[in-house]
């Protein structure tokens, strides 16, 4: 849908990790947007899917509180994909979805509605499905290419223009909510999606066992990473013939965790298996998943 996307545009920094493919994020992620004006909390979060197991019903529920904390909803659909265009029309209409009735009562908020990825249908196509969605009960529709830019500003416009008035609840300064740790353990699960194929990136948690400063200055950061996978045989694909895999995703995390914490990096990094941890509550716990509430 380009969510992730979308967040790293409007606070204007890679924050939230970006892959091709679905189901990249799994924890809620806030970010920070900062003006003489204003201040806006964005939360990132997994896609509003039916969950499988244990690990999705922990995303779902991710996305969930989400919504149900907000100021106001921006719900991203992706132009280019039908069965989402379906769903926010669907959603319009249902109970989670907002409320034609009594919406700008006390307590009834602002729902935006973020049609991104237009680059990817024709003109025709476009106007089509902007004239099916626009209009109550969305309060507006932003039509975005998240990737490029486009819309972003009138998005955050008209995002800004609906908050409800309050003294500012982070320094100006601040840009995210995350301890530093999450930034190096996702910066690492990014590159195992980007390196390798199908199942394995789901079968992948990633946590930070050891994170040192130097006593030195000049001296790297120490690191000490490891990447969780459900079954030997997935431990293996990690590893790669003759350590070549891990190497390089390991190269590659480490240049990227450099660039993010602006400082020199020693990153040492294994592969455990944790036995289907993504449908079982320990491991879930272990691995950092906010428990069921
Ligand atoms: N063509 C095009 N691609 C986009 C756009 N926005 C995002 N993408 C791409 O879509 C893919 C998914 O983007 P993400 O930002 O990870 O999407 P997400 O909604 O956070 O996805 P999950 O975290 O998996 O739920 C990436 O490959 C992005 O580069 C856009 O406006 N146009
Ligand atoms: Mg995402």
């Amino acid at each position: 849908m380009g969510k992730s996307t979308l967040l790293n545009r409007l606070i204007g920094q890679k924050l939230s990790i970006v892959t091709p493919k679905a189901q990249t994020t799994r924890q809620r992620l806030l970010g920070i947007y900062s003006d003489e004006g204003h201040q806006a909390v964005f939360v990132d979060t997994p896609g509003m899917l039916e969950p499988r197991y244990l690990l999705q019903e922990r995303m779902r529920q991710e996305a969930d509180r989400a919504i149900a904390d907000a100021d106001l909803v921006l719900y991203v659909a992706d132009a280019g994909y039908a069965p989402s265009v379906e769903h926010a029309l669907a959603l319009a209409g249902s109970d989670d979805g907002p409320s034609t009735e009594g919406r700008h009562s006390p307590g009834e908020r602002p729902w935006v509605l973020c049609l991104n990825k237009v680059d990817r249908v024709t003109p025709e196509e476009r106007w089509e499905i902007q004239a099916r969605l626009d209009g109550p009960p969305w309060d507006v529709l932003v039509p975005t290419v998240a990737t490029e830019g486009l819309g972003v500003e009138e998005l955050k416009t008209e995002v800004l223009r609906r908050l409800p008035p309050s003294p500012p609840l982070y320094p100006p300064d601040d840009l995210a909510v995350a301890p530093l740790r999450f930034f190096v353990a996702e910066i690492i699960r990014e590159t195992v999606f980007e390196r390798l194929a199908a199942e394995v990136p789901y079968a992948a948690a990633v946590t930070i066992e050891e994170y040192r400063e130097p006593e030195e200055e000049g001296k790297p950061v120490y690191i000490d990473a490891v990447i969780h996978v459900e079954r030997p045989s997935q431990k293996g694909i990690v590893i790669g013939s003759g350590g070549k895999m891990i190497r390089r995703i390991g190269t590659e995390a480490r240049v990227k965790i450099a660039e993010f914490t602006g400082r020199r990096v020693y990153l040492d990094l294994r592969v455990k298996v944790l036995r289907n941890w993504r449908r079982r509550e320990g491991a879930l716990k272990l691995l950092g998943f906010r428990p069921k509430t």
